[in-house]
């Protein structure tokens, strides 16, 4: 029985890795083989093995950690045998190189440094951890391309991942020795590069078996790497096939990407299902997934879907091939209304109710006032009227008269009463508020409601003019219609929908009488008011509609 520490294997070069799991836990019995922790690079995501069977004693890491080769996963028990056979593997595999290897080692970095020159370099297929005849399924780079280290030369893909291959050295590409759809396996030649004196020296060192070969040599055969696979990778050896399943990643195993494509997917928190390929073999770039960023995002800065409404889009049309047509350019009005109606239709938890209002009374009455209005040079509608029945409901039932704050504790309560009136314009629908709609009388009204009617229809609103209001009123009266469901004018919690008074026969108990009726709506924001709320506004407001004499009370 031991206790050893498993440490980080030869991460192919990457350095500071970022755990995105953790697999076991202390006190877990694990086999030899069975992951550990799953690694993420920009490269590549990859589960670490462990290299023995054991009890896990206590882990050294959790997600988030950056790790880098030799840091400590976790502590292990390990029972005898195991022991004492990884002692053997380690004692076999950290043979010291012999004095003659060594001075080889040494000195060929300085005899390439002192030749500055540029030389060349077969990239071969690194250890796939076991994986062979693996496909290449995109080749990243063309002759003469000039690449950095850790650039990616090809993709390849086994049943289990898909893993980038990275060039081990800056450099010019002066042949491909693969083509897609090539099976590999490790030893096999990638990539000739021309690469300067000083990194080829140093790859020279790491690779042996992959350097190019010495003068007027003529094989391009790379030799296979006789690498010991202990436990964890040995030297060169990158971790690729223990990466993560392509079914645990974004996507799933259908999706064809490389790991930087996934990794950028996951952080942008993209679906790759949900995007088309643009790749060689239907495989996603990282092309694809960025334009799908900055087309959602543009979509959304532009209305034409709710943030994280998650609605599919409405297909585009090529309506020309159904007859002629005309693109005629929306007003910024049209566009302003197209986004505030989607956010609020989107946003809002619409529920609206229908009722009569008997204006009969209302109406002689407004008639009878006719030639005093016009002493007065203004026009006497139903508007004025609603105005105030409006406010008096509003401040009989304060449910009606708040907003939503934005930190979802709070309901802001006003203890004001201005009032938006929806008006048609040439431009498009404006939203003109009254102020102090409770404290000024139908004259008052009348004469102001016009005012702002004809400053919008002569677009000469001010955005003032158009902020605090507390509830609309939508009327579509003077056109017709029985009813209709207005979208509340958010952040109000609540809009009024006037339709065509009109005279109906009215049952009074004994008979059929005729009344002048006033359809009318009311949707709310069922976050803010429930039905009963509404109920009780809506009665009130109907009630005093009908006996105007209840608005003096
Ligand atoms: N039933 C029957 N007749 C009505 C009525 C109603 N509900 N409301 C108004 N009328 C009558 C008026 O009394 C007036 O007739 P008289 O001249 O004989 O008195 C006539 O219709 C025209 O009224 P108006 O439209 O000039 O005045 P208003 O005060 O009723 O309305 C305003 C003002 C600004 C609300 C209106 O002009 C308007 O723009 N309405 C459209 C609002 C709109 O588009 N809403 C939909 C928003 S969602 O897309």
């Amino acid at each position: 029985m031991a206790i050893e520490i498993i440490p980080v294997p030869d991460l192919g070069g990457a350095d500071k890795v970022d755990v995105i799991e953790v697999c076991v836990e202390p006190g877990q019995v694990i086999e030899a083989e069975q992951s550990l922790v799953v690694l993420e690079s920009d490269k590549a995501s990859m589960e670490i093995p462990s290299p023995k069977g054991g009890k896990v004693v206590s882990l050294k890491v959790k997600e988030g950690d950056a790790l880098s080769e030799g840091d400590a996963i976790l502590e292990l028990e390990i029972d005898g045998d195991d022991a004492e056979a990884t002692s053997e593997s380690e004692a076999k595999t950290e043979e010291k190189p012999t004095e003659a290897e060594q001075e080889t080692v040494a000195e060929e970095p300085a005899e390439a440094a002192d030749s500055g020159a540029s030389s060349e370099q077969l990239v071969p297929v690194p250890d796939l951890g076991g994986s062979d005849s693996v496909e290449c399924i995109e080749v990243c780079v063309a002759v003469g391309d000039e690449v950095g280290e850790g650039d990616s030369l090809v993709v390849l893909e086994s049943d289990k991942a898909s893993m980038e291959i990275p060039s081990p050295s800056a450099g010019k590409v002066l042949e491909i020795k693969l083509k897609e759809g090539d099976k590999v396996s490790e030893g096999d030649a990638l990539v000739l590069l021309e690469v300067a004196g000083a990194s080829a020296s140093s790859e020279t060192k790491k690779e042996p078996q992959a350097t190019a070969p010495a003068a007027g040599e003529a094989s391009e055969t790379p030799q296979k790497a006789p690498e010991p696979k202990s436990q964890p990778a040995a030297k060169e050896s990158l971790p690729a096939a223990q990466t993560q399943s392509a079914d645990e990643v974004t996507g799933g195993a259908s999706v064809y990407a490389g790991p930087s494509v996934r990794k950028l997917a996951r952080q942008l928190g993209v679906d790759l299902n949900k995007l088309k390929p643009s790749g060689p073999r239907g495989r996603f770039t990282n092309d694809d997934v960025r334009s799908y960023v900055k087309q959602v995002l543009e979509d959304v800065g532009s209305g034409r879907v709710s943030s994280g409404s998650g609605i599919p889009a409405i297909p585009e049309v090529d309506f020309a091939q159904f007859g002629d047509i005309e693109m005629v350019k929306m007003s910024k009005i049209a566009k302003l209304t197209r986004d505030n109606m989607c956010r609020s239709w989107l946003n809002v938890p619409h529920v609206t109710q229908f009722d009569d209002a008997d204006i009969t009374e209302l109406e002689d009455f407004r008639k009878s006032m006719k030639a005093e209005a016009e002493k007065r040079g203004v026009k006497l509608t139903p508007l004025p009227f609603l105005l105030k029945a409006a406010a008096a409901a509003l401040e009989a039932e304060p449910s009606f008269n708040v907003s939503l704050h934005a930190d979802g504790e709070h309901v802001v309560k006003k203890n004001y009463i201005h009032i938006g009136v929806a008006v048609d314009t040439p431009m498009g629908l404006m939203v003109p508020v009254i102020r102090d709609v409770d404290k000024k009388g139908l004259w008052e009204l009348a004469a102001e409601s016009a005012e702002l009617a004809a400053k919008a229809r002569a677009g000469k609103l001010m955005p003032r003019d158009m902020q605090g209001g507390c509830f609309t009123i939508s009327s579509l009266g003077s056109i017709g219609g029985n009813g209709f469901t207005p979208i509340v004018n958010a952040p109000e919690v609540a809009i009024m929908g006037v339709s065509k008074a009109q005279v109906k026969p009215v049952w009074n108990g004994s008979e059929f009488v005729p009344r002048n009726m006033l359809p009318l709506s009311v949707s709310y924001d069922h976050r803010a008011i429930n039905g009963a709320d509404c109920g009780r506004f809506f009665t009130y407001m109907v009630s005093v509609l009908s006996d105007i004499r209840k608005l003096l009370l």
